[in-house]
């Protein structure tokens, strides 16, 4: 067949295109096209004695015997003719039952065939019943006890983002007065808590229904219906929005002293965690943040005394000062008290602002697991020079906390 000019090229353009088409519909079931599937597993260790410290997620227990299981199930899935469909598995819990170790397990897969769940599960229920009555290495699993069942894909998430202080993105370095934009699911404890729907301070997630924030916020609107909390990067663009069913005052708060400048706020419905949702790790009665070490404050305040307020979620990178520096002549001249703890730079340069109140300073452990250390309260102005920020010590309210939340 002889083709002309025009020919050719029209044959060309009709080959580039058919190509586009077809690289278009494999991307697109490649990255789209398959639907997750999760299954809630539990059984019973026999060989490990149940621990107390199992209750708390960041205990090197908790995290050690989750990745015993997670590798036992990434073996038993990739060595299974559902490699390609396993994602991945996570430790939701650990529990005990007569001093014998259960632990519940959320499997995530992807599939590109929806319509046949039921053979799916069977498969995967009969190549872990399988593994778990053989070799399962040094975990020594009670098959009897093994049980599979189906779960909706927004309770698994939720389940699978229940650790606390654990973020899924970060972005480098450090407008908060002197800060940097955040990424969406860096700092994702933050939440905005609104009046009216207006940002007035900030907030963090402790549970699914329970955040913290500063008693100062509430001065003359303490009614919870004027109240409403919300959670994503963008004020504009939110991810989740809930309202306000209570609200509790530090008994011994007394605007306008600075004392005790601690609130905690109930929501009408919890929040379901996402990998951009989750809640933040508190740190025991005793834990002491030293002096000098890193810590890091984000929220949607003013990026300078009486300044404009960002969209996009700020964080400021700054250090502890310790409170006999805090409380010189120059700087606060003894207004520090133990409920307090001062960060940021002598010399100015980044720290919390207005509308910035109540939200959270954070700093991570070894690990890269991040605990609330304060809560944004006070400061003279913004990022002057010997005015460091003044935060709500959360370390010494922990009791106070357990007593309203029962965290
Ligand atoms: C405020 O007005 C405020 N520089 C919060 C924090 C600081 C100052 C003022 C700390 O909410």
């Amino acid at each position: 067949m002889k083709l002309t000019r025009s020919g050719k090229i029209a044959l060309i353009i009709l080959v580039v295109i058919i190509v586009a088409a077809a690289i278009g519909v494999i991307v697109y079931f490649v990255v789209y096209g398959k639907t997750p599937f999760y299954y809630h597993i539990s059984f019973k260790i026999n060989n490990v004695d149940y621990d107390s410290k199992f209750g708390k997620p960041y205990a090197q227990e908790y995290i050690d015997l989750n990745e015993r299981i997670v590798s036992l199930m990434n073996k038993t899935f990739q060595a299974s003719k559902l490699r390609r469909q396993y994602v991945k598995s996570h430790v939701v819990k650990v529990r005990q039952n007569n001093g014998k170790t259960i632990v519940d397990v959320v499997l995530k897969f992807k599939s590109c065939y929806n319509n046949n769940a039921a053979m799916f599960r069977d498969r995967a229920k009969n190549i872990l019943l399988q593994k778990l009555t053989g070799d399962t290495g040094s975990l020594c699993i009670d098959s009897s006890s093994f049980k599979l069942s189906d779960i909706d894909t927004d309770p698994a998430e939720n389940l699978l983002n229940m650790c606390c202080g654990r973020r899924t993105k970060m972005s480098p370095g450090n407008k908060i007065a002197g800060g940097l934009d955040s990424v969406e699911g860096e700092w994702p404890w933050q939440a905005s808590l609104q009046q009216n729907n207006i940002h007035r301070c900030g907030a963090t997630l402790l549970s699914n229904n329970w955040l913290l924030t500063a008693a100062h916020c509430f001065v003359n609107a303490k009614d919870p219906r004027e109240w409403s909390v919300t959670f994503g990067l963008r004020l504009s663009d939110s991810k989740m929005k809930r309202s306000v069913k209570n609200i509790i005052i530090h008994e011994k708060y007394h605007y306008p002293d600075h004392d005790n400048d601690i609130a905690i706020v109930n929501l009408s419905k919890p929040v379901l965690y996402t990998s951009s949702i989750r809640k933040i790790c508190l740190p025991e009665a005793n834990y002491n943040f030293p002096p000098d070490s890193d810590v890091v404050v984000t929220g949607w305040g003013s990026r300078k005394t009486d300044g404009t307020s960002p969209n996009v979620l700020q964080k400021g990178i700054m250090k502890i000062i310790d409170t006999d520096t805090c409380n010189k002549k120059e700087v606060y001249d003894g207004a520090i008290t133990n409920g307090m703890i001062c960060a940021g730079f002598l010399e100015g340069r980044i720290d919390a602002c207005q509308g910035d109140s109540g939200g959270p300073l954070v700093s991570s452990d070894s690990r890269g697991i991040w605990f609330l250390v304060g809560i944004v309260s006070w400061g003279h102005e913004c990022a002057l020079p010997n005015k460091p920020g003044v935060y709500t010590r959360v370390t010494y309210y922990r009791n106070w906390i357990t007593s309203k939340t029962g965290l």
